[in-house]
């Protein structure tokens, strides 16, 4: 299948499932949930896919998984809503709509985000029939979205005004690059992949998160694209996207999904 083809029938799976997993627009609040359907609205899902991918690539079941990816999805977006807010990026847009807190005004958006990641940790606590599993899961996630994370980057990215080259290396690694390997290593967690296997995805998810946010940058003309030029950062991506590459090569025909995701990273144009 090619990959933009894949890309999509996953996202319809996801999305399917995601949409499913919220609190009905009847039930109260209603405003809260409305804004938490509309944060959820659009996107790539390449988190939730890299996710179902790499559980494949381990030999387990894309089934046994969706409510985790959805999991993992619902903590991106809640970073997003976050990320938004006047006191963040201050976005009016995200994903072509009115940002969380345009459309619903800044208290119910920072409620929505707040909500995504409370309702995330709840779909953990029962997201397999495996229980310790289910731990395992949140205890990766958490580290991955907080202060040694997402929230750490994020940090990082607003107290500095000058960033060079160390800082930007610090932020892409922990604001973007850790919710990305921790998607990739959940799914070989959850496929009962053998400690070296999971190791390899995680590594190959590490990779695969620095090249993300570089795209981001030289698709924005910030970041490191702004410090290094743009070809510069893209021969760069390309060298790390390789390096993801041959870190799960061994793996065979069962790590090509992966691969064309990896190259589907690199050379994204939104
Ligand atoms: C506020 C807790 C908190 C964290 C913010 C991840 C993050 C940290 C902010 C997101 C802002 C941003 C634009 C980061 C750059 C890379 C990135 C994560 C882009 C958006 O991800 P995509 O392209 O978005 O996967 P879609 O819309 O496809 O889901």
């Amino acid at each position: 299948m090619h990959i933009k083809e894949y890309l999509k029938s996953k996202k319809n799976l996801v999305d399917k499932e995601l949409f499913a997993l919220i609190p009905d627009l009847k039930e109260r609040p209603k405003i809260v949930h409305k804004a938490i359907r509309h944060a959820l609205k659009g996107g790539k899902r390449v988190r939730p896919i890299l996710c179902l991918a790499s559980s494949k690539a381990a030999g387990g079941r894309e089934k046994d998984l969706l409510k985790v990816s959805c999991a993992i999805e619902m903590i991106h977006a809640y970073s997003l809503v976050h990320d938004d807010l006047p006191s963040m990026d201050n976005a009016d847009y995200r994903r072509g709509l009115l940002s969380c807190h345009k459309k619903f005004g800044v208290a119910n958006a920072i409620l929505a985000g707040d909500a995504l990641l409370t309702l995330s940790f709840n779909l953990l606590s029962g997201a397999t029939k495996d229980l310790a599993l289910n731990s395992k899961v949140a205890k990766e996630l958490s580290y991955a979205a907080g202060t040694f994370g997402m929230i750490g980057g994020q940090a990082i990215d607003i107290s500095s005004s000058e960033k060079d080259l160390l800082t930007l290396e610090y932020i892409n690694i922990h604001k973007t690059g850790a919710l990305i390997a921790a998607s990739c290593k959940i799914g070989a967690m959850a496929a009962k992949a053998k400690p070296k296997d999971i190791s390899a995805l995680f590594k190959f998810g590490e990779y695969i998160g620095l090249v993300f946010q570089i795209v981001d940058d030289i698709l924005d003309s910030e970041g490191i694209a702004k410090l290094i030029g743009p070809k510069r950062a893209y021969e760069y991506a390309k060298e790390l996207t390789e390096k993801a590459k041959s870190s799960i090569s061994y793996q065979g025909k069962r790590a090509r999904p992966l691969c064309d995701l990896a190259d589907f990273i690199l050379n994204r144009k939104h």
